[in-house]
């Protein structure tokens, strides 16, 4: 009888210290995740993985929900909602940022990554995980960088071949004045608008074009209103997952824990996935009518040629050492 009974109670010791590890630091909550993107995207897919995850780590406490194609706002509308503390977390384009930390223009500059490869070093490493503690300040904090991808131009007009063709094309760009120097330099016309208002802008043909990650061109379905695609990799645009600072200094250390371990998970389930969904997304832009221009090595290098006073502008602007910092960084990266 003695023996069943301290089995027992040693049973119930365990079992409750069990669940204790699992979620006792865990508060109930319900937490936004907001995005600009449509749910069946590499975005919306990698929100899901991040909501998935962070319900299971909190035993279930936390009920973390996505909202999709900027429903909470846009990505400068999020980012006022996490400062503030009516929204807990986001994710957007770096590019979106320099209203509250103007350093994060440097990813902006042209054809500054090489690679993939090269961009998750720098983005993981010391220089991407400094340049995202600037945000603490503000009232913001990263978690970490996910792909947007490597940015084509696409418009309506004309099939774009050379920096030429760019001549008079109302473009649609994020509101960063890297982009608006860079595309005034090819010779286009720049018009920054936010995400959320672009594919009616370019259906009523408010502009004639945008530009953004042949993933992005196929999950907001802009092959429906644009035809004409061209190559340019001018930028490589990561997005960045950041919560409000408000509601994250109220967590507790296992909460802050759990955080981290999803937001790292959802990074690399994210890489993945939009990667592969890059290549099949270049399959339907061609099955769908886009007309697909490559610009040859040469007007590639051309074209690069012509921003070198858009980052000598930004270096001036207060900007010298991150630009330093990032070179550096690269040089250090291709030895
Ligand atoms: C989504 C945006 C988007 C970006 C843009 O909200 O605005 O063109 O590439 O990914 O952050």
């Amino acid at each position: 009888m003695n023996r069943i009974f301290k089995s027992i109670v040693i049973g119930l010791a365990v079992a409750g210290s069990m669940a204790a590890a699992q979620a006792a630091d865990f508060k109930p909550r319900i937490v936004r995740f907001g995005y600009g993107l449509a749910e069946d995207s590499n975005q919306g897919r990698a929100v899901k993985y991040f909501t998935d995850e962070m319900t299971k780590l909190s035993g279930g406490k936390w009920k973390v929900k996505g909202f999709a194609g900027a429903s909470l706002g846009s990505d400068p509308q999020m980012q006022n909602a996490l400062i503030g503390g009516a929204q807990e977390i986001m994710v957007g384009s770096t590019a979106t940022l320099v209203g509250i930390v103007s350093d994060f223009g440097v990813y902006d500059l042209p054809f500054i990554f090489a690679n993939e490869k090269e961009a998750d070093t720098v983005l993981d490493g010391p220089f991407g995980q400094n340049l995202m503690t600037k945000l603490q300040d503000k009232g913001m904090v990263g978690l970490t960088y996910w792909e947007n991808g490597f940015r084509n131009l696409t418009n309506s007009k004309r099939p774009v071949a050379k920096m030429e063709d760019m001549a008079g094309i109302k473009l649609r760009v994020m509101q960063n004045p890297v982009y608006i120097d860079m595309f005034k330099g090819f010779g286009a016309n720049p018009v920054p608008l936010a995400f959320s208002e672009l594919f009616a802008a370019l259906e009523t043909g408010a502009v004639d074009g945008q530009e953004n990650p042949v993933t992005t061109i196929e999950s907001s379905k802009f092959y429906e209103v644009q035809k004409y695609l061209s190559m340019t990799r001018h930028v490589y645009s990561p997005w960045i997952v950041t919560v409000s600072k408000k509601w994250y200094d109220g967590l507790s250390a296992d909460e802050k824990k759990a955080l981290q371990q999803a937001a790292i998970a959802s990074r690399d389930f994210e890489r993945k996935d939009s990667r592969a969904a890059s290549t099949k997304a270049m399959e339907v832009l061609k099955q769908k009518g886009m007309q697909i221009t490559t610009l040859s090595d040469a007007e590639l290098t051309r074209m690069r040629g012509t921003t070198t006073a858009a980052v000598d502008k930004f270096a001036a602007d207060g900007h010298a050492q991150v630009v330093k910092d990032l070179q550096a960084e690269l040089a250090k990266i291709r030895k």
